[in-house]
């Protein structure tokens, strides 16, 4: 099986080597951590689910406005809506997963955690619902196929202490049905909304989830302190965490502690209005400091992006080099919640393509 995959890269190599920076961006194989499933669709496939133009254009509205500074956090939050009445069904649900992977595959990513809020509705259970996307998971992920899928999922910051208990029940016994599928949970959702409850994700902890909590996407320094100091295994965003922007020394410093790995999105942090432009995204303080940190692309339907363009934006703005860029994805293997065995195997991938690659 190794000996055909390598021929299959020096095929490829030969060819990349004489290309363009983008080129080998599109073909780096890529670690892609944080990507929310009704953020993720493109236009085809929410036309095939029956969405009207006029729909299409909405959810697609915040990148074409000139001053991205205008869009607010509320709007952003408003497009979900669009995707999400557009899968209310399990075979809806099924597709929309299955056309987001192989989005992700075109893309040259091959290990993806994709999270999603289990919802209910009129003819679908919470339960129904992430048995649809695993069926759409497992019908494009695994040894056979380009790419390893896991699942997050995400408790959404506007439900109740009630509603957020009732799901983390839910995802525990679905986790017992498919522990190599589910590997974690999220905490998301408008940021203005709602607060992190460390209790339940302590509940999750203890049950063997792995944690990925959104944090500091808006200045909010008692609850990035209580996220930190509960010590999630990974942070979304921190957008707000250091302290030239705007962020608390006390939490920089609890922050340098742990070290934690950020999932940084900077399409999305920027179309939001939450960084100011590309060349003032915080990553550069993760770079600079040698700190952990991956790059994704949170909501590539919502703001048409693709994880290799957000590769190209990192390279361009902060003057990377391509051997850099592999080295982030390299390093973002071992912040995934794969496990040992799978790391592994992807370690070995990307070594053999760098290698092939010089
Ligand atoms: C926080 C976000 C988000 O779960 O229906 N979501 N939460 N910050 C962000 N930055 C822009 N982008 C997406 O996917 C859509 C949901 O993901 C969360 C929101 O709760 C949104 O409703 P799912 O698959």
């Amino acid at each position: 099986e190794s000996g055909l995959l390598v021929e299959k890269l020096e095929e490829t190599l030969k060819h990349i080597k004489k290309l363009s920076m983008r080129t080998y961006l599109k073909f780096l194989p890529k670690i892609e951590l944080h990507a929310h499933l009704n953020g993720s669709l493109n236009d085809k496939i929410l036309k095939e689910l029956g969405c009207e133009e006029d729909s299409i254009m909405q959810y697609k509205k915040l990148t074409q406005s000139i001053d991205k500074s205008d869009n607010t956090l509320q709007e952003c939050f408003d497009v979900f809506k669009i995707a999400q009445n557009a899968t209310k069904t399990q075979e809806s649900v099924y597709l929309a997963t299955k056309s987001v992977i192989e989005d992700f595959v075109r893309d040259g990513v091959v290990y993806l955690e994709l999270r999603t809020t289990p919802r209910s509705e009129i003819n679908m259970s919470k339960e129904e619902y992430i048995e649809s996307v695993i069926r759409g998971i497992e019908s494009l992920s695994g040894s056979k196929e380009k790419i390893f899928v896991k699942l997050i999922l995400s408790i959404d910051r506007r439900h109740d202490k009630k509603t957020s208990e009732e799901s983390l029940k839910i995802i525990l016994k679905m986790r017992e049905k498919y522990p190599n599928i589910i590997k974690g949970i999220d905490f998301s959702g408008n940021p203005n909304a709602g607060e992190f409850d460390a209790a339940l994700f302590e509940e999750a902890r203890k049950n063997g989830l792995k944690t990925s909590i959104h944090c500091a996407e808006i200045q909010n320094d008692d609850e990035t302190k209580r996220i930190l100091e509960f010590g999630p295994d990974r942070i979304g965003h921190a957008t707000y965490l250091h302290p030239l922007y705007g962020g608390s020394q006390e939490n920089w410093d609890l922050y340098c502690k742990k070290k934690i790995p950020v999932e940084c999105c900077l399409t999305s942090n920027v179309v939001c209005g939450t960084s100011q432009s590309f060349p003032e995204h915080h990553i550069q303080e993760w770079i600079n400091g040698s700190l952990p940190f991956s790059i994704n692309t949170d909501d590539k339907g919502v703001f048409s992006t693709s994880l290799s363009r957000e590769y190209q934006l990192v390279q361009r703005h902060f003057k990377l080099t391509g051997s850099n860029l592999w080295q982030i994805s390299y390093d973002a293997i071992d912040y995934s919640f794969a496990s040992a065995k799978e790391k592994e195997k992807m370690q070995y991938y990307l070594l053999q393509w760098l290698y092939l690659c010089h």
